[in-house]
């Protein structure tokens, strides 16, 4: 996958579009301390085009990020905030910055009923490697090291093979899985394996993989299907981490600056 297919990816705009039908996303993460990674997934998402979405995360929370982003709706994540989200929402994304805490585990419990679309990263990965199960209705967003812990054997043996540590994590796990670093990899099954040849090393600092997953998850909420969301999104996170180096180069280069430049990796023709 190259950016010169970007185009014809992206999910189309209706004249008579309105932020209902933009995808209703919500975002679930953030234990104390970890309110960026939350903000970085919610911002990326209304950045590549969702209607609407609503952050549920720590209470301590709450307030940094309705200050950072007001245009993020943002709840305290209990039970009942979960339930009637999940209820609301066209998909959800759980896991970044979330932590393995009880809190965490109950929240994973609730999602894990929905047959909505959802996207799975960081430690919503982390709990499944404890809890494996299979489904379809999941893109799983690992690096080298959370693919590691999800299929029981070491970053190294991930990498030195990674198309087949790809399609092991689709056959254990179902849905899409998109395993993340150079080159990319997005499974679906046997049917249809993609590596993406975009993004940089630049991209190796904190936050980037919480970008990600806002993208893909308002390109589902855009009615795209996983592996389309999937390939979209990784080419256009990548794509706009390019255009962040040819402005300012690798080093340095942070979550945010990505962010920055999805205004053009998402919008191609204008
Ligand atoms: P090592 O040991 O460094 O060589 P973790 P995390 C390995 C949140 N964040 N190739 C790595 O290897 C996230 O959302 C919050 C090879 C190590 O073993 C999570 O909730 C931020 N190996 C939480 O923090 C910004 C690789 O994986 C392990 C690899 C923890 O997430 C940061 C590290 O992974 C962060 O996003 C690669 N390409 N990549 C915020 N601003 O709030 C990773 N590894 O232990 O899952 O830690 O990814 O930092
Ligand atoms: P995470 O580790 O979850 O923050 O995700 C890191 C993100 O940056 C993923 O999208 C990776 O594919 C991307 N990334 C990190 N390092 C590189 C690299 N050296 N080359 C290309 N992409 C990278
Ligand atoms: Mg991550």
């Amino acid at each position: 996958l190259t950016a010169q297919n970007l185009p014809q990816w992206l999910p189309q705009r209706q004249a008579s579009a309105h932020k209902g039908d933009m995808g209703k996303v919500v975002v679930i993460g953030g234990a104390e301390g970890t309110a960026g990674a939350i903000r970085l997934s919610g911002e990326a998402a209304l950045r590549s085009g969702a209607g609407l979405v609503r952050i549920l995360t720590h209470r301590s929370n709450i307030w940094p990020l309705l200050a950072a982003r007001p245009e993020l709706m943002v709840a305290e994540l209990t039970t009942e905030s979960l339930e009637e989200a999940i209820d609301w929402a066209d998909v959800i994304a759980i896991g970044p910055g979330m932590g393995q805490s009880d809190w965490a585990k109950n929240a994973l419990k609730h999602v894990k009923l929905s047959k909505k679309p959802m996207v799975w990263d960081a430690d919503a990965l982390n709990l499944l490697a404890i809890e494996p199960d299979k489904r379809q209705n999941r893109v799983l967003t690992p690096h080298p090291g959370e693919a590691a812990r999800l299929l029981g054997i070491s970053v190294a043996e991930v990498e030195a093979d990674r198309l087949t540590a790809a399609d092991q994590l689709v056959d254990r796990f179902g849905g899409v899985a998109i395993l993340k670093g150079s080159g990319t990899i997005i499974a679906e099954g046997s049917v249809s394996t993609s590596i993406a040849y975009v993004g940089n090393p630049g991209m190796a600092s904190g936050g980037m993989g919480d970008v990600l997953t806002g993208v893909v998850t308002a390109f589902l909420g855009q009615g795209l299907e996983q592996v389309e969301a999937a390939r979209a999104a990784v080419v256009a996170h990548g794509h706009a981490a390019d255009l962040v180096a040819k402005d300012r180069g690798m080093r340095g280069m942070l979550a945010l600056d990505v962010i920055e430049k999805l205004k053009i990796s998402v919008n191609p023709l204008q």
